[in-house]
């Protein structure tokens, strides 16, 4: 039998938190061979809260699950850790300003970035979830130099998962039968959902998405906005942010990535920008890769028209501003 890995989940007491964990004990996220423990961790406030989800844990009696940490202590929680999944973090709350919310990200990413490369296990694979999630993962990649930047990633796989639900919905058909969008850039409203090399599997062979649609005037306006905006059209229609959509998608980045994408097929990333597709080195941009051996890698060749480059260039420049952001409450 496989040895188990560890899994830490932070902000594991919260609504993302109390959707994922049951699917990482239950092999969604690793696998149904592999034996997990898992690690939570959340805040003081919370702690009573976070000791209930352990006791569900232990009622589900889950096969896989062999062990149970959950504290609010970074230390604790981060030790030997062969995953970890940053949910948790500082919301936006109204009338606050932006710098402030930045603020509190910022120095929560630095004290756990430290954490983890002190204390979890060489090789540690990081997924951040937690908003604005781009700018935290580039916060911990920052504090926490030892761990390789290729091991710092953030969640725009919900995003990825978003656009392949609205094209098979308009072409009625199964989302499994539709691949290869992209999610270019920042996991926020200027992120740009892009079907220019989307494919759709039908009984005479895979075919352009572009030329299933047609409609070019959706796919570049309403299909665009719709993945967008989703996040705050869930929020509208149940008083609360995505959960369980956002909880499978972590699931799905974590096991394209250890387990590796199918031949044929690339999935979006949050990844450390090595300059491809003339993005700016430096930002966690989100990019279209591929994954194998535990090691993803940026889709290199595609051709880029003029509207697709306007929009790629659009999320880059606001991840910029929210990199400067971040570093003026460094200081
Ligand atoms: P909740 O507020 O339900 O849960 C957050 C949890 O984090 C709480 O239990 C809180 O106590 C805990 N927490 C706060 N500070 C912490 C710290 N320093 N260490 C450990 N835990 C801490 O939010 P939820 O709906 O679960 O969303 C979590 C995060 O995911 C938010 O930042 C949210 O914006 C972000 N999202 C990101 C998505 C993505 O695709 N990248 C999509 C969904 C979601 O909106």
């Amino acid at each position: 039998a496989k040895d188990p890995v560890r899994v830490l989940v932070t902000g594991a007491a919260g609504q993302i938190g109390y959707a994922l964990v049951p699917m990482i004990a239950r092999g969604v996220m690793l696998g149904l061979d592999q034996p997990v423990i898992l690690h939570m961790l959340d805040i003081p406030p919370a702690a009573e809260s976070l000791n209930g989800v352990k006791m569900e844990l232990i009622d589900a009696a889950f096969p896989l699950l062999k062990g149970v940490v959950a504290t609010t202590d970074a230390v604790e929680a981060c030790t030997g850790v062969n995953i970890a999944v940053m949910v948790g973090g500082f919301p936006r709350k109204e009338g606050m300003e932006r710098k402030d919310v930045m603020s509190k990200n910022v120095s929560i990413y630095k004290s756990q970035a430290s954490a983890l490369e002190k204390y979890a296990a060489a090789n540690c694979k990081v997924l951040v979830v937690a908003n604005p999630a781009n700018t935290n993962a580039l916060i911990l990649k920052e504090f926490a130099p030892s761990i390789p930047e290729k091991n710092i990633t953030c969640l725009t796989r919900l995003d990825h998962n978003r656009a392949l639900g609205q094209i098979a919905e308009r072409l009625n058909i199964q989302v499994s039968d539709v691949k290869n969008v992209i999610i270019w850039g920042n996991h926020s409203s200027t992120q740009y959902p892009d079907v220019n090399h989307a494919t759709v599997k039908t009984p005479g062979g895979e075919k352009p998405a572009r030329e299933l649609v047609a409609a070019d005037d959706w796919l570049k306006g309403e299909f665009i906005t719709t993945v967008q905006q989703r996040g705050a059209a869930i929020i509208k229609a149940r008083k609360l942010s995505s959960a369980l959509s956002a909880a499978s998608a972590a699931c799905d980045h974590i096991r394209d990535w250890v387990l590796g994408t199918p031949e044929g097929t690339w999935v979006s990333m949050g990844v450390y920008s090595d300059g491809s597709y003339n993005v700016p080195a430096g930002l966690i941009y989100s990019f279209p890769v591929t994954c194998r051996n535990g090691e993803w890698t940026i889709v290199q060749g595609l051709p880029i028209d003029e509207f697709s480059r306007k929009k790629m260039d659009a999320t880059a420049v606001e991840l910029t501003e929210e990199k400067a952001l971040a570093y003026s409450c460094l200081s």
